[in-house]
C-alpha cells in the first residue's frame, strides 16, 4: 500500500458532524491501491477489564478521482465522542492507520488513535432548511425589466436596442421585476438573488454611495417592500448583495477622507498607504483590484464593523429579506464574518449567507461564517468539458468527485451551483450556441448536490460575452425567446420537486465516465435514479446496465429502449431503478 498517499485529519471535510448525532468519517488513499477500509472506533472512556471497547465498521468507496480513492462512513456515537483509526487491506498486507502513523497490529492505547473529542450541537454546520429545496434565479436589476419610466436614470437608452456597455443605462427597476414575477413562477423558481440595489453611481451598483438607501433608478423603499411581499406571497425568497469589502468613491466617509486627508475622522475607515490621497497612476489606498472607485473598507476598525453590521441588520429587520450574498467575501477578515453571522442570524435564524468565493472555501464553511459559497469550481468543470471541450468526461467526473469530497455533505447540499453570472460570459455563447450541450449542462447542474441558480435570460437562450456583454436587456418579446430551453428547464425543476432522489436528498456518485458518457446515481431510501449523459457526437451504447422490467424512464431522448441502452449523440436519460 502506498502509505504516503493515505490521508486523514479530523474536522473539516474528513471528520465532521453531519447533524447533532451523526459523524461522517472520510479517508483518502491512492487510487486502486486499497481493497477495503474498515473504521475502528469506540468511546474513549469505554473500557472493560483494562481493554478498550471498540467496534468495526466497513467504509464505503464513495468516489475516485484521477489519483485518489475516497472512503466514507457515518457513525452515531452514543456519547457523541470518539477515538478512531482505519484498518486497511490490499492483496498482500493489512495495516492500521491512526494519528500516530501506521501499525501492523491494532494499537491498544486509545491515545494513539484519532480523536473526535465531542459533538457539540452549536458547532454543527447548519444552513437553513429551505435552501435545499430552492431553485435560484439571478437578476441584474438594471437589465431585467423597465416597469416605471418615470424613474429612469439620465440618458436612458431604449430597452435592448444597444449592446450593454460599461456605462450605459436601460432603466431596469423593481416595478419591472414585480410585473414579470409570473415568468419566474411559471419556470418554477423559488429564490431570487439580486445583484446590488443600493445607491451607487455605476449601472452594476458595486460602488456603493449609501448602504441604507435604494438606488432611485430602481424605485423607493415602498416599492421594494411591495416586491418582497409579492415574492413572499409566491413562495419566492429574496437575497441581496452585500458589498462590504469596499465602498464606492462617492461614499460619504471616503469623500470626507478625500477632502480632509490625514485630518479626516474617517482616516481609519480605509487602508491608506500614503498621504496625500492619489487615484493615479495607482491608488494610494487599498482597493478592490486596482479600482480607484472602490476603496477597500477597514473591517477591522470597530466603527466600520459596527456600521456594516447595522447595514446587515437593517435590510433583514425592516424588509424581511431572506439571504445575503457577500461580495468579494474572501478578502474580508474571518472575524468580521463571524460577527456578521451572529448579528443577522439573531434577527432571522433562517437567513441564508452566501459568500462569493471562486476557490476552495473550507475555512469559511465551518458553521461559524457562511452557509454556502458560489460553486464556481463546479461551473468550470462543466464548462471545460461541455463548452470549452478542453477536458474529457473522465476528467470532469474526477474534478467533480474531488470537489464533492473536499466539503462535508451538509455543505454540499446547499452549495450555490451556477453555470454563469454577471461576471462570466453566458453559457450558450461559451458553448458556441450548441443548445444540445447547454441542456446536458443543465441536466447535470440540476441533479448535482446543491441548489441550482439560473442567470436571468439563460432560460430563454440569451447570449453574451464577458462583462459587460453578459448584461444585456432581458428579452421579453415571446417570439424572440427560446421556449424549448425554457420548457426543458421547467421540466427539470418539476422533476427536482417531484422526485426526492432527483432533488437534494439523494446521495450522488459517479458510476462511470468513459467514451463521452457519464453515468451517475442518486439514491434515497425510497428511490434510486440513474442518470446517463452522452456528450459525444456519436451514438453510444451503454451495455453494463442492470435494468429490470420495472425500470422506467423518467425523462430522456434515447433511441432504443432495451437492456443495453442506446443514447443518441448528446442524448440523455434518467432512469428510475
Ligand atoms: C469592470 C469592468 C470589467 C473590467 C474590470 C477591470 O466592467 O470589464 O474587466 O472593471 O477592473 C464590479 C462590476 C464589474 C467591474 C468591477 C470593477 O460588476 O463590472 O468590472 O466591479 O469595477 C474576482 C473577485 C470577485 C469579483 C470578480 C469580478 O475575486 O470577488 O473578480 N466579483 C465581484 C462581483 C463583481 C464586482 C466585484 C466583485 C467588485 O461579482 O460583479 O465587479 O465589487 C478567477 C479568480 C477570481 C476572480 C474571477 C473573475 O477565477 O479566481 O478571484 O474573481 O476569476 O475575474
Amino acid at each position: 500500500m502506498q502509505k504516503e498517499a493515505i490521508y486523514h485529519r479530523p474536522k473539516n471535510n474528513f471528520a465532521y458532524a453531519y447533524d447533532e448525532r451523526t459523524l461522517h468519517l472520510r479517508l483518502k488513499t491512492k487510487k486502486d491501491d486499497t481493497l477495503s477500509v474498515t473504521l475502528i472506533y469506540g468511546d474513549p472512556y469505554d473500557w472493560k477489564d483494562n481493554v478498550w471497547q471498540y467496534h468495526k465498521q466497513k467504509m464505503l468507496l464513495t468516489g475516485s478521482d484521477d489519483l485518489f480513492d475516497y472512503w466514507t462512513t457515518s457513525v452515531e456515537p452514543p456519547y457523541r465522542r470518539m477515538r478512531y483509526g482505519f484498518y486497511l487491506e490490499d492483496e498482500s498486507e493489512s495495516l492500521v492507520y491512526t494519528e500516530k502513523g501506521f501499525f501492523t497490529e491494532q494499537p491498544l492505547d486509545t491515545n494513539d488513535y484519532f480523536s473526535f473529542p465531542f459533538l457539540n450541537e452549536i458547532d454543527v454546520f447548519k444552513a437553513p432548511d429551505w435552501v435545499k429545496d430552492t431553485v435560484w434565479y439571478q437578476i441584474f436589476p438594471e437589465r431585467f425589466a423597465n416597469g416605471d419610466s418615470s424613474i429612469d436614470p439620465k440618458g436612458v437608452l431604449p430597452w435592448g436596442e444597444y449592446p450593454p456597455a460599461r456605462d450605459n443605462f436601460f432603466g431596469g427597476d423593481f416595478q419591472g421585476v414585480i410585473d414579470h414575477l409570473d415568468h419566474l413562477t411559471e419556470l418554477g423558481i423559488n429564490g431570487i438573488y439580486f445583484t446590488p440595489i443600493f445607491k451607487a453611481k455605476s449601472n452594476h451598483k458595486y460602488d456603493t454611495i449609501d448602504y441604507l438607501e435604494i438606488d432611485p433608478q430602481f424605485g423607493d423603499k415602498e416599492t421594494f417592500k411591495q416586491l418582497i411581499k409579492a415574492c413572499h406571497e409566491r413562495g419566492i425568497k429574496v437575497m441581496l448583495d452585500a458589498v462590504f469589502n469596499h465602498s464606492g468613491y462617492y461614499f460619504e466617509p471616503f469623500q470626507d477622507l478625500l477632502k480632509n486627508g490625514e485630518d479626516s475622522k474617517y482616516k481609519d475607515w480605509f487602508h491608506v498607504r500614503s498621504f496625500p490621497i492619489e487615484t493615479k497612476p495607482l491608488p494610494s489606498y487599498d482597493t478592490f483590484a486596482f479600482e480607484a472607485s472602490m476603496p477597500k473598507l477597514n473591517t477591522e476598525n470597530p466603527e466600520v464593523k459596527e456600521y456594516l453590521l447595522q447595514v446587515g441588520k437593517y435590510w433583514v429587520e425592516e424588509f424581511d429579506i431572506d439571504g445575503w450574498r457577500l461580495d468579494v467575501a474572501n478578502e474580508i477578515d474571518h472575524q468580521f464574518w463571524r460577527d456578521f453571522r451572529r448579528t443577522v442570524k439573531q434577527i432571522k435564524p433562517e437567513l441564508y449567507i452566501l459568500g462569493e468565493i471562486w476557490h476552495d472555501s473550507m475555512p469559511w464553511l465551518q458553521g461559524d461564517q457562511f452557509d454556502a459559497v458560489m460553486n464556481y469550481p463546479m461551473t468550470s468543470a462543466l464548462l471545460d468539458h461541455f463548452a470549452h471541450e478542453t477536458i474529457s468526461v473522465e476528467t470532469m467526473a474526477d474534478r467533480l468527485t474531488s470537489l464533492l469530497h473536499s466539503y462535508p455533505d451538509n455543505v454540499n447540499e446547499v452549495a450555490f451551483n451556477l453555470l454563469g453570472s454577471h461576471d462570466t460570459p453566458r453559457m450558450l455563447t461559451l458553448a458556441n450556441d450548441r443548445k444540445d450541450l447547454v441542456k446536458l449542462m443543465y441536466m447535470l447542474q440540476f441533479s448535482f448536490p446543491g441548489t441550482p441558480c439560473i442567470y436571468y435570460g439563460d432560460e430563454i437562450g440569451m447570449k453574451g460575452g464577458a462583462d459587460p456583454g453578459c448584461r444585456e436587456c432581458m428579452i421579453w418579446d415571446k417570439t424572440e425567446q427560446d421556449t424549448e430551453l425554457f420548457d426543458f428547464l421547467e421540466e427539470l425543476i418539476s422533476l427536482r420537486k417531484s422526485h426526492s432522489a432527483f432533488g437534494n436528498s439523494g446521495s450522488f456518485h459517479f458510476v462511470s465516465a468513459k467514451d463521452g458518457v457519464i453515468q451517475y446515481k442518486k439514491e434515497t431510501t425510497t428511490e434510486t435514479l440513474l442518470f446517463l449523459i452522452n456528450s459525444s457526437e456519436v451514438i453510444q451504447s451503454v451495455e453494463d446496465l442492470s435494468l429490470s422490467n420495472e425500470t422506467t424512464s423518467l425523462f430522456g431522448n434515447k433511441i432504443k429502449p432495451n437492456t443495453a441502452l442506446t443514447l443518441e449523440p448528446f442524448g440523455y436519460e434518467i432512469i428510475s431503478l
